[in-house]
């Protein structure tokens, strides 16, 4: 950082929009965007079910009333939550030895042998953020929904994942276009472990403060078609890393089948192709590996126009600013 100088927050002379510069100002992250809500879709399958939607509005209270420092509350999951949880473990369980990446796999096998991850009971997210703490440093907080792009990735800048607690509807197991509980233990955990990928998230993150809304919307595509959707290569074959596809085990088999489209992860491209978040996906990006995808990541990012950088500081959890002169 030689050619850098640390300044002092009331020191910023550029106008850029508000962000959170300590890990506790995340208390004032968690704007939800209100799409495939239950209460609001019909094509959701809650939205006729009144008890469904009595429990998504209990625990999502819980979000509401969460403050940086407090432990996640635990919640106590239905017969029915498990049996939901129960039948998208075992099809991950039988799916992720071949198509998952090896990262992925990894980790999975840590979660399991520390009985993390077993079939007759959901992992609290308490314990999930111990583990992921003692691995990699991120650490969970409860939202309560789909967040803003903005509010989400922010929180990735301080090795915080925003996950949502709740469990979707028994009637649609293997696909939700919404986020989920499952959707975030099976899909985005295991690789919240791995240091590489970690890394990766969180640069994702620290690019997306007090940008522009136009990059947020490309760091959000780039995000889109790498954690929750991506494809890598591992010994000439094609893996998924993609959370949306390790917890939807439909689309994990069309995304490596040849009814869609494979492109080179290339960051500029990817972050203005339209996407897909009602559906299965037409298109998907390979990474020749996490290392390669950072580099050309950060390659990219270079190109922004934030007038000053960011880097994280993790032992006060705050994020400094530097002016790049
Ligand atoms: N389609 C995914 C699933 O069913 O688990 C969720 C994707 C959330 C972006
Ligand atoms: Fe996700």
């Amino acid at each position: 950082f030689s050619s850098m100088n640390l300044l002092a927050e009331n020191n910023i002379s550029v106008k850029a929009p508000w962000f959170p510069k300590h890990a506790s100002e995340l208390d004032n992250c968690n704007h939800l965007m209100t799409k495939y809500e239950p209460d609001l879709d019909m094509n959701h399958p809650g939205f006729a079910d009144k008890v469904y939607r009595q429990r998504r509005k209990e625990i999502a209270e819980i979000a509401f009333a969460f403050k940086y420092g407090d432990p996640i509350p635990h919640i106590n999951y239905t017969d029915v939550e498990v049996k939901t949880w129960r039948s998208v473990f075992r099809t991950v369980q039988d799916l992720a030895p071949k198509h998952a990446c090896a990262e992925y796999r990894a980790a999975f096998q840590k979660l399991q042998d520390e009985q993390i991850f077993v079939d007759h009971r959901l992992p609290q997210l308490q314990e999930m953020s111990d583990f992921l703490r003692k691995n990699t440093g991120f650490s969970l907080r409860p939202a309560a929904g789909l967040l803003t792009a903005r509010d989400f990735l922010a929180s990735l800048a301080f090795r915080i994942f925003q996950s949502t607690q709740y469990v979707r509807h028994v009637n649609s197991p293997y696909h939700t276009p919404e986020p989920d509980t499952i959707h975030e233990l099976l899909g985005h955990m295991p690789l919240l472990a791995d240091p590489s990928f970690a890394q990766f998230s969180q640069e994702i993150g620290l690019a997306s403060l007090g940008a522009s809304d136009e990059e947020i919307e490309k760091l959000s595509t780039v995000y889109w078609f790498t954690v929750e959707f991506g494809l890598c290569k591992e010994h000439g074959q094609v893996k998924a890393y993609g959370a949306g596809l390790l917890s939807a085990y439909g689309e994990l088999l069309h995304a490596i089948s040849d009814k869609c489209e494979h492109r080179a992860f290339e960051p500029a491209a990817t972050a203005v192709q339209p996407y897909q978040d009602q559906e299965y996906q037409p298109i998907y990006y390979v990474a020749e590996s996490f290392e390669d995808a950072k580099d050309k990541f950060r390659r990219w990012v270079s190109t922004m126009s934030r007038p000053f950088e960011v880097r994280f500081n993790p032992h006060t959890e705050r994020v400094e600013i530097l002016d790049s002169v």
